[in-house]
């Protein structure tokens, strides 16, 4: 049996993508789930195809005042939380940065860095005073390099790599473990929501080559999860195979 049967596991940006994935993947070993996202019925939705203890949050993480209360107000049952998930994230446009719309470079950096800080500010605590838990961040390839148009991206997802290895700094005299799982591209609604809901530019992203699935990515998630206390998985990067670098993408199309 899994080690993480009966574990509490919150996912943000569990409505969707690779959060979505991850909620099937963790209910499928066991766990009991908080899942939250802004998009209550998308949540739902996926709530009922699991069979799982699961508590839904409507939430928008780039809240602190939000954040905080639906941490504190957490029914019992899933107060402990054992695994944290910051998923919950974003990219808007792809433009030259001279170019670039100022309100999509805020909502970037509201939502990969500072929801993730306020989430992890709030239920790291719980976990240094019980003497167990683990924060698995998804980074991605854009934490490691940068590409044309990446630039507000690319930075806010280098400073999630940056507090993973802060986290795991702070965490090294205590049980609790720090991983990230940094994707390469991964066919979810990511693209939508970066081209503002251009449907044919979402689809060209993913045309000629295999992509990642959002499955593939929890796949991995669960597997950095469920290592034995002793282990922790610093880093997991994965790329499809056309896909060599945030740079390098193999298209059969021309
Ligand atoms: P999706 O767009 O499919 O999912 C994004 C999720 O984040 C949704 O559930 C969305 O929920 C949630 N979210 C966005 N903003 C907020 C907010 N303010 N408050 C709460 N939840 C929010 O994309 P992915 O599944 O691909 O993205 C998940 C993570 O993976 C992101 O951090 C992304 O940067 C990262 N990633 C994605 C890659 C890809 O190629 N797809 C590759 C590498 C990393 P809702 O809108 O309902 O609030
Ligand atoms: C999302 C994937 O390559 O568009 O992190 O940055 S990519």
């Amino acid at each position: 049996m899994s080690s993480l049967a009966d574990k509490t596991v919150l996912i943000t940006g569990a409505s969707s993508g690779i959060g979505a994935a991850c909620a099937i993947k963790f209910a499928g070993a066991g766990c009991r789930l908080i899942l939250a996202a802004r998009r209550a019925d998308r949540l739902k939705e996926i709530a009922t195809e699991l069979k799982t203890e699961t508590y839904l949050l409507q939430l928008d993480i780039t809240s602190r005042a939000a954040v905080e209360k639906a941490v504190t107000g957490l029914p019992d049952e899933f107060r402990q939380i054992d695994v944290l998930i910051n998923n919950a994230g974003l990219g808007r446009g792809l433009d030259k940065l001279h170019e670039g719309n100022i309100d999509g470079w805020e909502e970037m950096i509201d939502t990969n860095i500072k929801g993730l800080l306020y989430m992890s500010r709030i239920v790291i605590p719980q976990m240094v005073e019980r003497g167990s838990g683990h924060i698995i961040n998804i980074g991605s390839i854009a934490g490691h390099q940068v590409y044309p148009g990446g630039n507000v991206y690319c930075a806010t997802k280098h400073a999630v790599n940056a507090l993973t290895q802060g986290m795991r700094i702070d965490l090294v005299d205590t049980p609790v473990r720090v991983s990230t799982v940094d994707p390469g591209l991964v066919e979810t609604e990511f693209s939508q929501v970066r081209f503002y809901g251009d449907t044919e530019r979402a689809a060209r992203t993913y045309r000629g080559y295999q992509p990642l699935t959002g499955d593939d990515i929890a796949e991995a998630v669960v597997w950095v999860a469920d290592r034995p206390p002793h282990v922790q998985v610093a880093e997991v990067i994965i790329l499809p195979t056309a896909q060599a670098s945030a740079l390098h993408l193999h298209k059969e199309e021309k």
